[in-house]
């Protein structure tokens, strides 16, 4: 394909998330290329450049955004930095696809969907890859088909072999369990009423007032209920899943599809040790269908709408765990921008 006819993507961040999907779309995704990095780090910048066939550098986000060479953007640089540089998308008009969370406050995600909604147009995807991952896929279309009748319970399961010292109990709300959070609305397409955190340290070397290991019990506006298991310690490796208790029968995520082996009168396979390698997959179909849906138009995946939403919740997560007492989900009603996405699945 001509470099003419791809879409010319500018990335924002070129650190771990930054660096791989600009390895999705220069080896992977058809119908784009890299056309732009930036990062404050230049010497990391210039090397992914490099890699990527030449992009152009950029030091300053804003400049990326505004450059006439630029059509589309991915934003994966640090939480704080995503709502600004997403208003400046909108600001310039170019399609964005925004890592997760949107924002770091609902305050701020807010902001995002009102110069959407002002714009007239939904240029925004955040950046929930689990609702590409074929296992939640499926899952979610086996709850769709009926399969386990209608469902009524949630359970999530999100796991890290480990993460680094420096993180708060907030954080692991905002930043982690913000896609649990986002499959709780995705899969039972409702959204979440009431929320109930309690946590505990495992983990002294995080600080004793980090709590590692959190439960969260919840209720959504059609009377059905959800608990989420978050542990950024497991110690083990990387593991995500999820359970939906239908009033018919449940339905589950498979375990990891890698080979099983048998040895020294015991079976073992391989887990993941993160989600980059866990959903590997996830992010070429995220990013594949992205691209197609800029061609098409716009992007048809989770919207701005999603991304406050979830915030929302996260927000009377971080309320709750502070408080020690349920926290109600104080949720706006959506625009009418966002009327008509559904939660279905994305094909
Ligand atoms: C990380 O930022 C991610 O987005 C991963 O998907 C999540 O599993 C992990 O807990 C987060 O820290």
């Amino acid at each position: 394909m001509e470099d003419s006819e791809q879409i010319a993507v500018g990335i924002i961040g070129t650190g771990g998330m930054g660096g791989m999907h600009a390895e999705n779309l220069h080896s992977r995704v058809v119908g784009a290329r890299v056309a732009a990095v930036a990062d404050l780090d230049t010497a990391r910048a210039e090397k992914l450049a490099e890699e990527c066939g030449y992009a152009a550098v950029f030091q300053d986000a804003v400049e990326l955004i505004r450059d006439d060479s630029v059509e589309a953007v991915v934003i994966a640089s640090p939480d704080p930095t995503h709502a600004p540089l997403a208003l400046e998308c909108l600001k310039n008009e170019k399609p964005v696809l925004c890592e997760k969370p949107l924002a770091d406050s609902a305050d701020a995600a807010l902001k995002v969907v009102e110069a959407e909604v002002e714009l007239g147009e939904k240029l925004v995807q955040v950046g929930f890859m689990r609702r590409y991952d074929p296992q939640h896929v499926a899952v979610k279309e086996a709850v769709e088909s009926g399969a386990v009748g209608a469902p009524v319970l949630f359970k999530g399961w999100h796991r890290n072999a480990g993460l680094a010292p420096g993180i708060t109990s907030e954080w692991v709300i905002i930043n982690a369990t913000i896609h649990d959070i986002d499959s709780v609305r995705w899969f039972l397409g409702q959204e979440i009423e009431e929320v109930y955190v309690r946590g505990v340290n495992t983990e002294p070397e995080l600080g004793e007032d980090v709590w590692d290991l959190q439960l969260i019990q919840l209720s959504t506006t059609g009377g059905r209920m959800g608990a989420i298991e978050t542990y950024v310690v497991s110690g083990y490796g990387y593991e995500v899943g999820v359970e939906l208790v239908g009033e018919q029968g449940t339905v589950h995520t498979a375990p990891p599809a890698g080979a099983v082996v048998r040895r020294d009168r015991a079976a073992s396979q391989r887990i993941e040790d993160n989600w980059l390698e866990r959903f590997h997959t996830a992010y070429v179909i995220e990013m594949q269908q992205w691209v197609e849906s800029l061609g098409n138009g716009r992007p048809t995946g989770p919207d701005a709408w999603d991304g406050y939403a979830s915030l929302v919740a996260a927000d009377a997560c971080i309320a709750s765990l502070r408080s020690g007492s349920p926290q109600r989900v104080a949720m706006l009603e959506p625009p009418a921008l966002y009327g008509d996405k559904g939660l279905g699945v994305i094909r």
